[in-house]
């Protein structure tokens, strides 16, 4: 049975590259919402509303694990998710706060994310749970969504938004920086020129890739038979971006197919 990745849209897709890397034999059903476009910027209600439409979605092609490759959506509906449908649910959120807790030197960290993941609070709550001497810094970067939409990944106009969203953060002494959104990976070499090299950036994917294998292993549900897993994309409306940051991100020219999320 495959493994079931969704985003609001193509941000997602920087996780599936983690998890081809990780676990390269896993049959893979993403679903990219691009007909409701962005999350980050909406209501938790809708975002949960969304969500669980999309987690019906996956069932119906008999996933046996979810990954919520979004961070506003793990970070504002993942606890209604696993209320809801008896299936292993896996966010990114847990995975980034551990990665950047492995990270930090100086116990100084910033966190970038869409407004509705810096509104939820989510990061700083995690973080400070496990260390209370942590400090954390957010600032919601909602123009890299677009950008990144947009292939504008590392010209000028990115690198003017990354600096006036990022100089506050790198002003305050962080030493680690987490990407706190799917899309933000895309953005990396920009943002990584912007904040320099003394800020290490924390990309939450890899290590939920490494926490869904182990979970996979542990329950006997691991694929490790020869040969490369079977992917399969779906999105909810048009498709121009993800051809675009599907080569970029995968470098293969996946085809999508087209469905009705309203259905499920
Ligand atoms: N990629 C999504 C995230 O990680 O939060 C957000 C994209 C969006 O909906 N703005």
């Amino acid at each position: 049975r495959p493994i079931g990745v969704f985003d609001s849209g193509v941000g997602g897709l920087t996780v599936v590259k983690q998890i081809m890397k990780v676990m390269p034999h896993e049959n893979i059903v993403y679903f990219g919402d691009t007909a409701r476009v962005p999350y980050g910027t909406k209501s938790k209600e809708a975002v949960t509303k969304y969500s669980k439409q999309n987690v019906r979605f996956l069932l119906s092609k008999e996933v046996k694990a979810i990954i919520v490759a979004c961070n506003t959506a793990s970070s504002n509906s993942l606890d209604a998710l696993r209320e809801t449908f008896d299936v292993p649910i896996f966010g990114v959120v847990v995975p980034g706060v551990e990665e950047a807790l492995r990270s930090t030197k100086n116990k100084k960290i910033g966190v970038i994310g869409t407004p509705g993941t810096v509104r939820s609070g989510a990061y700083e709550r995690m973080i400070c749970e496990q260390d209370s001497e942590m400090q954390v810094f957010t600032k919601a970067c909602p123009l890299f969504v677009p950008l990144a939409e947009e292939g504008w990944t590392d010209n000028e106009v990115s690198r003017q938004a990354a600096k006036r969203y990022l100089e506050e953060l790198v002003a305050t002494g962080i030493d680690s920086l987490v990407l706190g959104c799917t899309h933000y990976p895309l953005l990396k070499r920009c943002i990584g020129q912007t904040v320099g090299e003394a800020i290490k950036l924390v990309d939450p994917a890899k290590a939920t890739a490494r926490r869904v294998m182990a979970f996979l292993k542990e329950h006997d549900l691991l694929n490790e038979s020869e040969g490369v897993g079977e992917k399969q994309f779906y999105l909810s409306d048009s498709t121009d971006t993800f051809r675009f940051v599907c080569q970029k991100a995968l470098k293969h020219p996946y085809e999508p197919e087209i469905i009705d999320i309203e259905m499920y």
